[in-house]
């Protein structure tokens, strides 16, 4: 057996992080034959409950699941930390403003950030899952000192399956038919799922449905708003298929599953300009991964006027985003 990887998963108690470690644990993330080390952070009140996820961990009795740290403390958390999954945010309270929630995650993130780049291995990647995702990744990144860029992501993957299976039930085809699909911009509902270059069955979409009022109209408000349906009908926010994203992001990136030849996946990470992204936003792109921590925006994709004018309006949010906690950067 390999050396465990650690992972470093914060917000570990709520409601996406159990449905997350488990599948950690089970081998989904890293593949079979890669023992993982799960580093849980929580608050300190969340500690009891993060305690009862330990245990039914040790009852799942995982083969691959080499060891745990529980602890409230950012540094014993990212001690040696692979791939950190930053899950745990403050939610967004009766009467909070935007720019509130933006400010008491961005405390949280600049502490995370520095404890990162103070104790977390040279390999370190960071996905970040913890509204405003984009934002909280950007304030990681410019507070983890001497820690690539690159290296932090924030996770725009679950729009990209939320949109791939509205295409699939429109086209009547199987997920798996849908290709390309890529997210641009921030994740909120502002974000742009590109049907323009995505394809079904090889072909491009726009061939299979052709009904351009449904893809400019329904499915984009469907999947833009699909966070708030499932509000309503659950009670409760996306918990199972956040984490399921999270597991399809990393695996991509750094558990030995690249991107098949020919597609691409959705990643909000570090622009470099290209698109006319304003460097250093984290926005969503179309990247390929290679499966072992590398990825490339792909570049030369022509988006109609339709993509690019949404694509304008989720980046000025992004800039808004990032102005309103410039002093946290
Ligand atoms: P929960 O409230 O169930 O869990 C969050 C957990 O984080 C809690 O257990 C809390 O104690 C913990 N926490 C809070 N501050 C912390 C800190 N400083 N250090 C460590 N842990 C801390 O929320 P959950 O439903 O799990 O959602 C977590 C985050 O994911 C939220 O910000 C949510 O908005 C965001 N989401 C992001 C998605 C994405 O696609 N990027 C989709 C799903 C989800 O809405």
């Amino acid at each position: 057996m390999s050396t465990p990887v650690r992972v470093a998963v914060t917000g570990a108690a709520g409601q996406i992080g159990y449905a997350l470690v488990f599948r950690i644990a089970s081998g989904q993330m890293f593949g079979p034959d890669t023992p993982v080390h799960l580093q849980l952070l929580e608050i300190t009140p969340a500690l009891d409950a993060l305690q009862g996820v330990a245990m039914e961990l040790e009852d799942g009795a995982f083969p691959l699941l080499a060891g745990m740290t529980l602890t409230d403390d950012a540094a014993e958390a990212f001690d040696g930390t692979n791939v950190a999954c930053l899950v745990g945010a403050k939610p967004r309270g009766p009467g909070m403003e935007r720019a509130d929630l933006l400010k008491d995650n961005g405390a949280i993130f600049t502490g995370q950030g520095r404890a990162l780049a103070d104790n977390a291995a040279d390999d370190l990647k960071v996905a970040v899952v913890g509204n405003p995702a984009n934002t909280n990744a950007l304030i990681a990144a410019a507070n983890a000192e001497g820690v690539p860029t690159e290296r932090f992501s924030a996770m725009v993957r679950l729009d990209e399956n939320r949109a791939k299976s509205q295409l699939a039930n429109k086209a009547g085809v199987s997920v798996a038919e849908v290709t390309n699909l890529a997210v641009w911009g921030n994740h909120s509902p502002t974000m742009v799922p590109d049907f323009d270059n995505a394809r079904i069955g090889g072909q491009p979409l726009t061939d299979v449905i052709e009904d351009r009022g449904w893809l400019e109209g329904e499915f984009l408000s469907t999947v833009q708003q699909r966070g708030k349906a499932i509000i309503d009908a659950r009670g409760a926010s996306s918990a199972a298929s956040a984490a399921n994203a999270l597991i399809d992001h990393v695996a991509n990136w750094c558990g030995g599953k690249p991107t098949p030849e020919g597609d691409w996946v959705s990643m909000a990470v570090p622009s470099d300009g290209s698109y006319g992204v304003p460097e250093g936003l984290i926005c969503g792109f179309p990247v390929t991964t290679d499966g072992a921590g590398a990825y490339r925006i792909v570049e030369g994709l022509e988006l109609s006027g339709f993509t690019q004018a949404k694509l304008g309006s989720t980046v000025a949010e992004l800039e808004e985003e990032r102005d309103a906690v410039s002093d946290m950067l």
